[in-house]
């Protein structure tokens, strides 16, 4: 049956899309300004997944995120006020400031974290899925990783135990044309979908700009690893909007490669194609949404700017070991 969403579940797909959107838009900004610390790399262009797979998750699931991670944080239901002041290095932020873009979790809602280490999120995601099943919480796991990913040993060893324990684990392969500043037709053997059938699982490749293309090959795979049906991999293809990280110059790109990706395949315009062709949704309420998106995002950026530091003294030793 093909994928049926409830007015309730549209409005809040385009609406977590805007917020990733909004707030990856304004971290580029920002970070400009040379006040954020550390590296950020944006998501923009690619929100389609993160919201298009967690719209089928709760929280007893659990995703583990990539360095490109913001997207994942906000579609798992992280506070973006939060996350702004964690990005900014601050005391009131997620992980009070330690973490920063590149480290930032939230383990309350599932979001097992960013991820410095490319294809570090598979095991992750596998030993999660490994303690729904033990647990019989219900639950289910997500690994996110790009086409740079798909090549690690990390994903492969992480697929083939997926496989062999029947977990309840979802690859979320984002392949977004690159790995840096290498285009994935280099460095890419085959295709990411056919890495599914290596290890006897299923595989669908999507268009990541569709949001709906990319939650029903979703919902299928949620639904078989609920059901103890074993792992599946959804291959997405689209691309990023920004460079690698913030700061890129982007030299192996086409000059205009992403005027024409933002006029032609941008996910957060087809969304309001489809739904206004089929009169679900009206212009003026997705209007209102960008507006209330908007404010929220520039409380949250004035808010973080306002925030304390952690103290040098005080802090320091806090958040560095984990009790069990
Ligand atoms: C194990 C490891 N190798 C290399 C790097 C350096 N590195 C950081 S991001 C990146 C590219 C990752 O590409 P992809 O998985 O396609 O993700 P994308 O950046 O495109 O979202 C590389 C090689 C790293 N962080 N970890
Ligand atoms: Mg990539």
């Amino acid at each position: 049956m093909s994928l049926q969403m409830s007015r309730e579940e549209l409005l809040h797909t385009y609406k977590t899309m805007r917020t990733i959107r909004e707030f990856e838009e304004r971290v580029h900004t920002e970070f400009a300004t040379g006040e954020i610390p550390g590296f950020a790399h944006l998501y923009a262009g690619e929100e389609a997944s993160a919201v298009g797979v967690c719209l089928h998750l709760d929280e007893k699931d659990s995703i583990a995120s990539t360095h490109r991670g913001h997207g994942h944080c906000i579609a798992k239901g992280c506070d973006p006020k939060a996350m702004m002041a964690e990005i900014y290095g601050r005391k009131t932020g997620l992980c009070g400031g330690k973490g920063g873009s590149m480290h930032i979790a939230d383990v309350a809602k599932g979001m097992l974290g960013a991820n410095g280490i490319v294809g570090g999120g598979a095991p992750l995601a596998c030993g999660a899925a490994l303690t729904a099943k033990t647990l019989k919480t219900g639950g289910v796991a997500v690994a996110f990783g790009g086409d740079g990913a798909s090549n690690q040993g990390t994903t492969a060893e992480s697929m083939n135990l997926a496989k062999v324990w029947n977990l309840p684990l979802i690859f979320v392969l984002e392949d977004n044309g690159y790995a840096e500043a290498t285009a994935s037709a280099w460095s890419v053997s085959g295709t990411p979908v056919k890495r599914a059938a290596g290890y006897d699982m299923p595989g669908v490749q999507v268009d990541g700009h569709d949001v709906f293309a990319v939650a029903e090959a979703a919902r299928e795979a949620v639904e078989r690893a609920r059901s103890g049906g074993g792992p599946s991999l959804i291959h997405v293809v689209f691309s990023r909007y920004y460079g690698h990280f913030e700061g890129d110059a982007m030299t192996y790109r086409e000059k205009d490669e992403v005027e024409n990706l933002r006029r032609t395949r941008d996910c957060l315009n087809l969304f309001r194609e489809r739904v206004g062709e089929a009169k679900l949704l009206d212009a003026g309420e997705l209007d209102a949404i960008d507006a209330e998106i908007k404010t929220l995002i520039d409380e949250a950026v004035a808010e973080a700017k306002a925030a304390d530091m952690p103290d040098p003294l005080r802090d320091l030793e806090t958040d560095v070991y984990v009790r069990y």
